[in-house]
């Protein structure tokens, strides 16, 4: 009996060198794959990180990039230039010239391939994601002493992410208890403004619109504001034609109707950004978009770039109060009522337009807009 528990404890100490204190354990014990998030995010919220942002692993071990969130990503080492061609995953890399995934769109349901990297040379590797420029990562190759083990990974890429997962939900928080300042307007009516999903100093968004039902009467204006450079549209109505194979949103122009909004057509901000205190000023930049609405009704708007991550938001415009000098009418119920889910089914064929047409074309828009 003595001999046995001697065993098990001999099998324990065994078991405790081999994965170390910390979390780490020896090179040669590590696993063939390690396992890692390029960003990640629920409706309403994406945390472009990567979880965890460092690594240490031994020479040979491979890293997988899984992309568990809908918002896009790259894995990128190197300075990319406009003729790098993405890396067919898996790939190998000794830490010399340029090595990227294409541009991912992610999907909780993990249907989305990892993007999975050898190395083979010992040294600290950083990298990036090109539509992202605060997110980046390193990687620290070694050819022997302690490295990473599967679970302490897990551990900080659980603790990064609901750390930063609840930060961008208290921003949410004090924005949805606010309501729309409203000022008068000398052209008549009142201007409501809300505000674009702000994003927090370390890059992550919050994919919505504040408030997300805003009351107006007709004959009043939205106006909305970006707060953060991360691109966002105001869009109403379906796109047509619907999105095709290479739909890039960046180039859809904005339009809205001279009148003011009746609840019908198709109405787009263009691409809404507000560059960070102190950037150059870009004369092209949309900062703000305002829009009239002139019949009562609900109606749904949404963000192109975002509307999968569930970025939509309703305006709903009551009738204008009956002038006195008439006898009161029936009140009026809103014949504006838009479909309910029409945004998802346009969320969908973008995505599916983007995918289809390679997401380099659209990193490079994004880019472009950072
Ligand atoms: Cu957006």
């Amino acid at each position: 009996m003595k001999r046995i528990l001697a065993a098990l404890l001999a099998a324990a100490i065994g078991a405790f060198a081999l994965v170390g204190a910390g979390g780490t354990q020896p090179a040669a014990a590590q696993a063939a794959t390690i396992h890692v998030d390029a960003g990640n995010g629920e409706p309403g919220y994406a945390v472009n990180a990567f979880l965890p942002e460092t690594l240490t692993i031994a020479t040979g071990t491979t890293v997988a990039w899984h992309f568990p969130w809908i918002e896009p990503h790259t894995t990128t080492f190197g300075t990319v230039t406009a003729t790098t061609k993405p890396a067919a995953s898996p790939a190998t890399y000794d830490g010399t010239g340029v090595l990227t995934s294409d541009l991912t769109f992610g999907n909780p349901n993990g249907s989305v391939k990892p993007f999975e990297v050898k190395f083979t040379k010992a040294g600290t590797f950083k990298y990036t994601c090109e539509i992202h420029p605060f997110m980046t990562g390193s990687v620290t190759v070694v050819n022997g002493g302690n490295v990473d083990s599967q679970s302490t990974v897990n551990e900080r890429r659980t603790n990064n992410y609901v750390n930063r997962l609840g930060e961008l939900k208290s921003v949410a928080a004090g924005l949805a208890a606010q309501s729309a300042a409203v000022t008068p307007m000398a052209s008549g009516g009142n201007k409501y403004t809300l505000t674009i999903g702000p994003a927090t100093r370390a890059g992550d968004d919050v994919m919505q619109f504040f408030p997300a039902a805003a009351k107006i009467t007709a004959g009043d204006t939205v106006e909305w504001k970006a707060t953060a450079p991360t691109p966002h549209t105001v869009t109403f109505g379906p796109i047509t034609p619907p999105p095709g194979p290479g739909f890039d949103p960046f180039a859809l122009p904005p339009s809205k109707p001279a009148a003011g909004y009746d609840g019908t057509g198709f109405v787009n901000s263009g691409i809404m950004t507000a560059s960070p205190p102190g950037a150059p000023a870009d004369p092209n930049e949309i900062k703000s978009f305002e829009l009239k609405f002139t019949k009562a009704g609900t109606y749904q708007y949404y963000c192109i770039l975002h509307a999968d991550q569930a970025m939509v938001a309703t305006i709903t415009v009551e009738a204008a109060p009956t002038p006195p000098t008439r006898a009161p009418g029936p009140p009026n119920t809103g014949s504006g009522q838009q479909g309910g889910d029409g945004w998802m089914l346009i969320a969908g064929a973008i995505v599916a337009a983007i995918v289809a047409g390679g997401g380099s074309v659209l990193a490079a828009r994004y880019r472009a807009t950072r």
